[in-house]
């Protein structure tokens, strides 16, 4: 019984002592960092083992429908501190680790964290699990065990140099191997027609190379609920892993390449965020994750349910994060055609009513699209379903709209040409009930542009959920003294319910609690100064504005955009015209897809320029500009704490959403931004008073794009035209001539799709009223204080609650 199984654990400290004697083999007079880590790691994820499988009893038991999230990407990061802070542990552990001299602040730092995600994209699938548990709902996360996550950056002579990030390389105490739950997944082969028992003529998949999938379970502790729920990801392995005959004809290695192979396929992740690739063993991926994930699903229905899907779509729903697992679609359609019998439309139905799907970007170099040729010889079967799938679909789509047959054309899920492609977001729009985008501008573009035909087609299919981000890791766990300060304020609540901390807004005219707010965020620029100090050897001043951008490095995110004003800063300071400038210490941190040359040039530009700024007596108590270099989740923990200044300056209509934006507001920082993805929201939630708004709107940049002349700008505007003449006459890169001569030639060009140079002006303009906006100190902690108490709408428990209510129609777990 549950009681029994508690008292099997002792309390903490011996429990610690007991995993680093008897289960690490540990001398205690000697412990290594990493030790401790190991053994506090293994403690606290034993109190998690309890409420773990009485949550999924529960889940076995609900006859209510249940959802998985289908991604590629989950990028949780650290989770000692999370599952500490989630089972409140901390007094405990303290003093577990106080045996041992050790600081829980010392020990968590051991915790490689998981980086299986690139960006946005992942982050927000970790935070989605984060809130589900917290709201007790029935969702699992399935995603796959890469070896290699995110690659490590680091910065030799200015350059992105990437290294592979071996996460595991010390084993990983939150996993749990499940090998009884292994599934087989087929590739290459081909289809054959033959004739069933019943006389039925069927398809099926022959001749295939089978692979395994064994799935590894990650618990997501909720919020001091008694709720665990299970993200499980499939580490790929082979079939045969010993080819006794190759190995007795002498060639050992042949003997054991099927396992490398197979291997392959979850042994590291893609590193491009915004931009699809192509390659085989990235459809492999996406199609192992997807394949093992059903028939997981299929198998515990069966168990229960037998051979009766009736109700299958109404107890299940798969959230689809992008295209990237969008051959679920067929997948479940072969599963329960081929493999369980059911007839076409029933099978239909039952697929398109259990799929959603949710758009992260409306970049057209994202949009997955995948060649027929590829997906023929890796997925034959998939491909005859895809191409039954189309004909049906526009063969409904020609009776409803007769006649237009480039309609037709335009919709098919086959692009057609030298070269047809399968398009995979046609395909996820058709096979799905609903289709979202990440914020309001985002899913209005999408209505009116990307996916238009298909709202003609079904305007009921498409919603809005604006993104958010979990406020126990983005505020409670990474601020710990803007939580004790909130805590005496307002109470408790908001940490599981952010809509309270509006309470906030009372307090913002008081200047005894404004005092307060600013120890607090001088306190974390001090930490912060620290950790720039430790990565960098950069000096900031912790009294000086800290103007942080942080992201993935992008042309349409802007951070040249970012660049210039900088250099625009640097211009003023050597030409003396520094009259009522703070002191600005400027943060750009991020990496760039290892193929994205321009990106590259960016970070080394940044680099650059940082050099030149910083090594000059004059810049110096006025200017610093640092590359911070491996941007990471457990970075951004002590970055946005620290942050005064959010840099939101996408090109209006390209970010879908940002959600780093809502992680700063959180944390009291101001924002500047253009009208852009979730920054719209916040300017609207904020007030927009404060808010640092500039630029063009997504409806003027398309406006603009027609005749866009750059060069005319930088000839009329005189500090602009010193900023160019500046970077493009060497100053940042004497011993190097010509290396930016791409990047300027870029921001000349009237092609240039970004659209810098016709936002400079309204930027550097922007940043003044930032500068006369931080002097008032009052004004700004004011603002800052108004940020956080407006920042309850971006809480990813709203987001949850939405596609809960909206789209999944779920119900929480009961309380235990
Ligand atoms: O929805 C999460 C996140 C958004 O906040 C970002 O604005 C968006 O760029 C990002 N999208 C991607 C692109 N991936 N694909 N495909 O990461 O999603």
């Amino acid at each position: 019984s549950k009681s029994t199984n508690h008292a099997l654990l002792g309390p903490l400290p011996t429990e610690l002592r007991r995993h680093l004697l008897h289960t690490l083999g540990q001398n205690e007079k000697d412990i290594s960092p990493n030790y401790s880590y190991q053994a506090a790691a293994i403690a606290v994820r034993d109190r998690i083992s309890q409420p773990w499988l009485d949550t999924r009893e529960k889940f076995a038991e609900t006859d209510g429908r249940r959802v998985r999230y289908l991604s590629l990407e989950f990028l949780l990061g650290r989770s000692l501190n999370n599952a500490v802070q989630n089972l409140e542990l901390d007094g405990s552990i303290r003093e577990a680790l106080n045996q041992y001299s050790l600081e829980l602040e010392e020990v968590v730092e051991q915790e490689h964290d998981a980086g299986l995600g690139n960006g946005g994209l992942g982050r927000l699938a970790a935070c989605f699990l984060d809130s589900c548990a917290n709201l007790r709902l029935p969702v699992a996360g399935y995603g796959i065990r890469y070896e290699f996550g995110m690659f490590h950056q680091h910065i030799e002579n200015g350059h992105q140099v990437e290294a592979p990030d071996h996460w595991l390389r010390n084993g990983n105490a939150w996993e749990i191997e499940r090998a009884e739950d292994t599934k087989k997944v087929k590739l290459y082969g081909h289809t054959e027609r033959y004739r069933d028992e019943d006389g039925v003529t069927r398809s099926r998949w022959v001749g295939s190379h089978d692979l395994l999938a064994v799935p590894y379970d990650m618990p997501i502790p909720g919020y001091r609920n008694n709720t665990v729920n299970t993200l499980r990801l499939w580490k790929a392995a082979a079939t045969d892993v010993f080819d006794l005959k190759e190995f007795n004809a002498g060639s050992y290695p042949e003997a054991v390449a099927a396992q490398n192979n197979a291997e392959q396929i979850s042994m590291v992740l893609y590193p491009n965020d915004a931009s699809e690739n192509g390659k085989e063993l990235r459809l492999k991926q996406q199609y192992f994750l997807v394949s093992a994930s059903l028939q997981d699903v299929l198998q515990e229905w069966v168990s229960k349910h037998g051979s009766d899907f009736t109700d299958f779509a109404e107890k299940n729903c798969f959230q689809l994060n992008d295209t990237h697992p969008a051959c679920a679609v067929p997948e479940l359609m072969r599963l329960l055609v081929d493999e369980h019998h059911l007839d076409w439309d029933d099978a239909w139905s039952i697929t398109s009513n259990c799929m959603a799907y949710t758009n992260h970007t409306l970049l057209p170099e994202a949009l997955e699209r995948w060649s027929v040729a590829l997906f023929s010889s890796l997925l034959p079967r998939l491909l005859e379903i895809i191409y039954e799938i189309n004909e049906r679909f526009l063969s409904q789509v020609a009776k409803q709209y007769p006649g237009d047959n480039d309609l037709l054309k335009r919709i098919s899920l086959i692009e057609e040409g030298d070269q047809p492609h399968v398009q995979m977001a046609y395909l996820s729009i058709v096979g799905s009930f609903s289709v979202n985008g990440v914020a309001a501008l985002h899913t209005e573009l999408l209505k009116d542009g990307l996916f238009a035909d298909f709202y003609r087609i079904w305007p009921d299919k498409f919603n809005n959920k604006t993104n958010g981000v979990t406020q126990r890791r983005w505020l409670s766990h990474c601020n710990p003294g803007l939580r004790d300060l909130l805590n005496d304020t307002i109470g408790t609540e908001w940490e599981a319910n952010l809509e309270g901390i509006s309470e906030l807004a009372k307090h913002a005219d008081d200047a005894a609690f404004r005092k307060r707010w600013l120890a607090v965020k001088q306190h974390n620029k001090e930490r912060l100064a620290d950790y720039v100090f430790k990565n960098t050897g950069v000096k900031f001043d912790p009294s000086a504005l800290f103007d942080v951008q942080v992201k993935r490095i992008h042309e349409y995110k802007r951070q040249l955009l970012n660049v210039l004003h900088v250099v625009h800063l640097y211009d003023r300071i050597l030409r003396g015209e520094t009259k009522g400038m703070v002191p600005r210490c400027v943060l750009i941190g991020g990496k760039a897809a290892p193929g994205y040359h321009l990106a590259k040039l960016i970070v080394k530009l940044i680099n650059n320029v940082g050099s030149v700024i910083n090594n000059d007596p004059k810049a110096n108590e006025l200017l610093k500009l640092v590359f911070f270099p491996n941007y990471r989740v457990s970075a951004m923990e002590v970055i946005c704490p620290g942050t005064e200044l959010s840099e939101q300056i996408s090109t209006a209509g390209k970010e879908a959403s940002g959600t780093g934006n809502m992680k700063f507001m959180m944390n009291g920082a101001l924002t500047i931004g253009t009208l852009d993805g979730a920054n719209i929201e916040i300017r609207e939630k904020a007030g927009e008073e404060n808010f640092f708004l500039f630029g063009l709107d997504a409806a003027e940049v398309v406006e603009l794009k027609m005749d866009y002349d750059p060069n005319a700008i930088i000839s009329a505007d005189a500090e602009i035209h010193r900023v160019m003449e500046m970077i493009e006459g060497g100053t940042f890169n004497k011993d190097e001539p010509g290396i930016f001569n791409v990047l300027t030639n870029g921001l000349r060009n009237p092609q240039d799709q970004w659209l810098t140079i016709a936002d400079l002006r309204s930027y550097i303009d922007a940043q003044r009223e930032v500068n006369d906006a931080y002097q008032d100190v009052e004004k700004w902690n004011r603002m800052s204080i108004l940020n956080t108490a407006t920042s309850g709408w971006f809480s990813s428990d709203r987001t949850i609650g939405q596609y809960a209510d909206e789209i999944w129609k779920v119900k929480p777990l009961p309380k235990s």
